[in-house]
């Protein structure tokens, strides 16, 4: 394991054949040596991923994956069978537009489209993140918002994991969703008008808070609530101090260029349960192994208030908590308006709007 100021890396040098760290060696350069074998591998196997995986190897797709209609699918997931393949090569562009139009630098976009995110240490000023910190409290304190359907407890306690709508319950919230440091650098990424797919807060509190399984959030987005394709970014601002001990989002660099099938079907009112551990839409051990083999893992560490941006089909998850503060997040998905929610695409039903908010910007369930 490597800690740099803002990043703890796990890279899978054990996996590396003698003769990519002999390359290293006499290169001089590890982690960029290491980097350019991981990619040309991943690239080999999209590659033959393609060249075996037409597309219309997936319209013909017997067996009973209920609620699934493959014929329409680009990116079929919720498998009754064991897939072919691990996974398929990405096909929407990561980054839609170009540097020049801001906010983001030609070196932001570069790492985001080779990485799949990008964090920027500092990014709200401190007086902001205390005015948000205040603001999570009151929402965890508000009465009338425990035991509502959008504010989901830790798996085996009264604890709250996470608030979903946090744009609607609170002003504040609401105007960070709408901040132009966010929505710009969204559309810059997205190439076009965005809207608030998915809000939430995320709390981890200290001891209790328990992790989130290896997830790609497009594959659930997709499944669950019918997003067609991959464009939309999530941005999280983390309200606490991110470190080592505390779970802080680790995510595999790389792993938004495929989509990764995963086994199993949608039970009814899957979110009920997967918002607390998450089951299916997990990628297979298999998968995970070789993705993390080729490109390790990363997890941005750092004070309150840094922004990191990701794409929604990078894989990502989290440990426990197993220190004694909470590790908290603002998170907000913009989905591109062109990319509005259609039937799921693996579930028998759509989700609650609290977790896939309309492109016309309402919620009703509050009223409820
Ligand atoms: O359900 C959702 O929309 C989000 N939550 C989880 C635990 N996984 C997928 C996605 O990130
Ligand atoms: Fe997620």
């Amino acid at each position: 394991m490597t800690a740099s100021r803002h990043m703890t890396s796990y890279n899978a040098t054990s996996a590396l054949s003698s003769k990519q760290r002999q390359h290293e060696q006499t290169d001089g350069g590890n982690v960029s040596a290491a980097a350019e074998a991981s990619n040309q591998q991943l690239d080999a196997r999209q590659t033959n991923a393609d060249r075996d995986q037409a597309p219309e190897a997936y319209l013909d797709k017997s067996g009973s994956d209920r609620g699934s209609d493959h014929s329409r699918d680009a990116y079929p997931t919720r498998l009754s069978q064991p897939p072919q393949h691990l996974w398929q090569k990405r096909r929407e562009p990561v980054v839609h537009s170009r540097a020049d139009e801001g906010p983001l630098g030609a070196e932001q976009l570069k790492r985001f489209e080779r990485d799949g995110f990008l964090f920027e240490p500092e990014f709200l000023a401190p007086e902001e993140v205390e005015a948000l910190k205040t603001e999570l409290a009151a929402l965890l304190d508000n009465e009338e918002w425990q035991g509502r359907d959008f504010t989901i407890t830790e798996p085996k306690s009264r604890e709250i994991r996470s608030i979903f709508a946090v744009h609607f319950l609170s002003e504040r919230f609401r105007k960070l969703a709408e901040d132009p440091r966010l929505t710009s650098r969204a559309s810059q990424i997205l190439g076009g008008d965005v809207y608030v797919h998915q809000s939430r807060i995320n709390y981890k509190p200290g001891f209790e808070g328990k992790g989130f399984n290896w997830h790609s959030d497009f594959e659930t987005w997709h499944a669950e609530d019918g997003m067609p394709e991959m464009r939309a970014v999530s941005a999280s601002i983390i309200l606490t101090d991110n470190h080592h001990f505390n779970g802080p989002l680790m995510l595999i660099p790389g792993s938004h260029e495929v989509f990764v099938h995963c086994l199993g079907e949608t039970p009814d009112d899957n979110h009920k349960s997967s918002l607390q551990t998450q089951k299916v839409g997990v990628p297979s051990r298999e998968a995970l192994s070789e993705l993390i083999a080729e490109r390790g893992i990363e997890a941005p560490t750092g004070a309150a208030g840094g922004l990191l941006m990701f794409d929604c089909n990078t894989l990502h998850g989290s440990n426990a908590n197993m220190s004694p503060d909470p590790r908290s997040n603002a998170f907000f998905v913009y989905n591109r308006v062109d990319n509005a929610m259609q039937a799921p695409f693996a579930a028998a039903r759509p989700r609650p709007e609290f977790l896939a908010h309309r492109l016309d910007g309402g919620w009703d369930e509050l009223e409820k």
